[in-house]
């Protein structure tokens, strides 16, 4: 692959093939330049990094983040050595450790807990990387071989998946390369140009062949100001909205009703619920107009193909679950499926197979069943769970600064008696709180094969440079760890290649599926039809193979087997007196220039980003004297923070937008939105509600104290 011969020059390019590894559903296939740099004993030097031209949803483009993924790898604070506390929790002081020091404690100390009681250790995890390798699949094994707690992996997408499973049978839905084609689209809780920009691409395209495009949520986001109209409920309310659809489609006998004979289960009894959203009253519930659920549900049906891009965005309030219920049962009653470029999107990771036995070894528990600690309450569990935690080992996730109720998070955290490791990047506000902080090698620096939530293709990830500093692979690092407990089963000597090459069943959609080709091509489209259209004629993989409007299965458990509407933990209708004291909703999604928490101490990103701020309507503004670029203090019961006002239409009124993740050890006041949210759960999947929260508004500082 390299052509050395010509040792005069200082350096020569080679390219490398690789993956995005982040949370993002576009996981573009990557090319990372490279050259020798003779003057540092000939070590590889990554120079370049951009999309890959030929990759179909890639087309050669990366977002502005992970184009500056050079500036995060080679940036001054990463952790180059394995680090121990010597400060109190929380003041991130550390002195610099050797691997076999650290690697001896920290298993004789999780050994000693584990001999007494496995599930006092709790792994805490998420998307930091998506890969395959790095992921879960060397850690599992080490937590299964111990019995530890295990981790319901909660915090972001489980009540919409929960729904999809329940209604279409899987997270399954369009192809992302059809949406050019679509003539309408309907971005439902969606903010593509931030969170899918791939997607968003296909969709101009459409919008210049004349589709109409018809964003549906709160805040006049980047891609709700593109569309051609925008529909703004109330947080938390789509399941209302979604209803109130299907009730004007059946009440108009807008109905595909071969479709509905043939591949769907329980129509009457949906139709017969929807008979009590009538457009007035869902107005009511969303604050929209009747007349936008009317002409909605008009174009809807009108309009040939049509596409819903639903984003989890909607999902993060109670009722979360029931509303992507509600509206995956949209495109069978219309029968929009029918149509490539038509249908749903809100995840397509149901088409991978991955061999998830061979990743995590689930054989490794023998028998034993440990208990689970659900991710978004970790703040509860760190101070109530019985037995309590003892070690808690964070990898790929800063809980610290993402997991709802910071308040409680935090005061978990600083457990004198909580034995903490942490395997980052960087000192991140989690970090600040372990005991040990191993340092882990970025994507430039180790192997990987990803899937993807957004598109059909796996994505290998060759390493393009050497491991900077003695930084380590997640893999490798928990492989060490189980040799220094002792643990000789054969599967913690694999190889990251073994591991990747075993990531797939090689059945069905990866039948076909080999590592090798994969990784030089760098990337493959699954053993699926072009194009894809999953439903076109049913075939849901549900038990009774219909899209399943009523669901036995969740009739079994008890639970509501229509899809309703289940308001707001925090909402004037659902909790009137907290919504005196509390009239704002509040919602935080992602910032543009951060994904999640990550990028923030990327300073061309943060500069990018400027400050926290709070998105205020005028109307709301003025009722509390706050003008364009004053601070303010946003709080309820919970807690309280700062933030700079910005007084704009973009947030509708009773709606405040708080643009998210920060740091908060790089914030003014040392918090973020999650000082304000709380652990309560989602009505399926067990989800965090972090959008179903209600806040007080009002001018901070001087002004406060001046009235007293
Ligand atoms: N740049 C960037 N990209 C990202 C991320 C990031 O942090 N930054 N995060 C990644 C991750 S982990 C995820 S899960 C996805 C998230 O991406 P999306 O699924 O698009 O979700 P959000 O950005 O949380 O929310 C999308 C939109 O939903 C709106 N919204 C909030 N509450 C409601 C509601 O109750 N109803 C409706 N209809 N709309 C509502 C928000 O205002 C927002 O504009 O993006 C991924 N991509
Ligand atoms: N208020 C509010 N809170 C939210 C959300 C919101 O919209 N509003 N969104 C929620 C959502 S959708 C999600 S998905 C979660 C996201 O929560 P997390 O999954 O915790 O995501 P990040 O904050 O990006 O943190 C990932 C960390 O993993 C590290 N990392 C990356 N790659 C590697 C690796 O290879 N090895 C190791 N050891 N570490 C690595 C990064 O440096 C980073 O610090 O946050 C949730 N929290
Ligand atoms: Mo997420």
């Amino acid at each position: 692959m390299e052509n050395e011969t010509d040792r005069d020059q200082s350096s020569i390019a080679t390219v490398v093939r690789a993956a995005c590894p982040h949370d993002c559903p576009d996981t573009c296939a990557m090319l990372v330049t490279v050259r020798r740099d003779y003057g540092a004993g000939g070590r590889r030097v990554a120079v370049a990094i951009e999309g890959d031209p030929e990759h179909p949803t890639t087309d050669g483009s990366l977002c502005t983040k992970v184009a500056r993924y050079l500036e995060r790898t080679y940036h001054p604070d990463r952790v180059l050595t394995p680090l121990k506390r010597v400060g109190p929790k929380g003041s991130g002081r550390f002195e610099r450790t050797t691997w076999q020091q650290a690697l001896d404690d920290i298993a004789s100390r999780l050994g000693r807990i584990a001999a007494r009681d496995p599930e006092r250790i709790v792994p805490y995890s998420y998307a930091g990387t998506m890969g395959l390798v790095q992921g879960e699949a060397m850690a599992q094994r080490l937590f299964n071989r111990l019995g530890a707690s295990r981790l319901d992996r909660t915090i972001c997408a489980s009540a919409g998946s929960e729904a999809l499973t329940y209604t279409l049978g899987a997270r399954l839905g369009t192809d992302l390369e059809q949406i050019q084609n679509s003539r309408l689209i309907v971005f439902w809780g969606a903010n593509s140009v931030t969170s899918n920009l791939h997607g968003w691409s296909r969709a101009q395209q459409a919008k210049r062949n004349g589709a109409r495009l018809i964003a549906i949520d709160p805040y006049r986001s980047l891609t709700a100001e593109k569309c051609h109209q925008h529909i703004a409920p109330m947080p938390g309310t789509d399941g209302a909205l979604a209803l109130g659809l299907i009730h004007v489609l059946v009440r108009e006998g807008w109905l595909d009703r071969d479709f509905i004979e043939q591949h769907t289960l329980g129509f009457d009894a949906l139709a017969q619920r929807a008979r009590q959203f009538a457009p007035d009253r869902v107005a009511t519930i969303c604050s929209i107009q009747a007349s936008e659920v009317e002409q909605l549900a008009h174009d809807y049906w009108h309009t040939r193909p049509a596409l819903i891009r639903l984003n989890y965005g909607m999902q993060r309030a109670h009722g979360g679950g029931n509303a992507v219920r509600a509206i995956a049962c949209l495109p069978a009653l219309a029968g929009h499926w029918r149509d490539a470029a038509g249908g749903l999107l809100l995840s397509s990771s149901g088409a991978f197979e991955v061999d998830e036995p061979a990743l995590v070894r689930p054989d490794l528990l023998a028998g034993r069943a440990p208990r689970t600690i659900n991710m978004s309450e970790i703040g509860r569990a760190l101070a109530e769970a019985d037995p309590p935690i003892e070690a808690i080992v964070v990898y790929n996730s800063n809980p610290v600064a993402v997991a709802p109720h910071s308040d409680s998070v935090v005061r978990g955290f600083a457990r004198e008696d909580l034995f903490t490791v942490v395997l980052e990047h960087f000192l991140t506000d989690t970090a600040d709180y372990a005991d040990y902080v191993l340092p882990a090698t970025t994507q430039l620096e180790h192997l990987d094969v990803h899937r993807s939530y957004g598109h059909l293709y796996v994505v290998a990830n060759n390493p393009a440079i050497e491991p900077l500093g003695e930084a380590l692979p997640n893999s490798e690092i928990f492989r060490r760890l189980a040799a220094q407990m002792g643990f000789s089963e054969a599967c913690f000597r694999e190889t990251d290649e073994q591991i990747a090459a075993q990531a797939f069943t090689g059945r069905a959609t990866t039948a076909g599926y080999d590592w090798n080709t994969v990784r030089e091509r760098g990337w493959w489209r699954l053993n699926v039809p072009t194009p894809y259209a999953p439903f076109a004629s049913g075939h849901f993989p549900t038990p009774s193979g219909r899209c399943e409007f009523y669901s036995e299965r969740l009739a079994a458990q008890g639970l509501e087997p229509l899809p309703d509407y289940v308001a707001p933990y925090e909402s004037p209708s659902s909790a009137p007196e907290l919504a005196r004291r509390f009239p704002l909703a509040m919602i935080s999604p992602p910032a543009r220039n951060y994904l999640n928490s990550t990028f923030v101490n990327v300073r061309s990103l943060r500069d990018a980003e400027g400050e926290p701020r709070l998105e205020i309507h005028p109307r709301d503004a003025a009722e509390r004297s706050i003008c364009d670029g004053d601070r303010v203090t946003v709080f309820n019961d919970r807690g309280s923070l700062e933030l700079k006002a910005r007084v704009t239409d973009r947030a509708r009124a009773g709606v405040v937008v708080a643009l998210s993740i920060w740091w908060r050890k790089l914030t003014s006041d040392g918090r973020n939105a999650n000082e304000l949210t709380h652990q309560r759960l989602t009505d399926l999947g067990r989800a965090a509600a972090f959008y179903d929260c209600l806040v007080q508004v009002r001018p901070a500082g001087p002004v406060q104290k001046a009235q007293g």
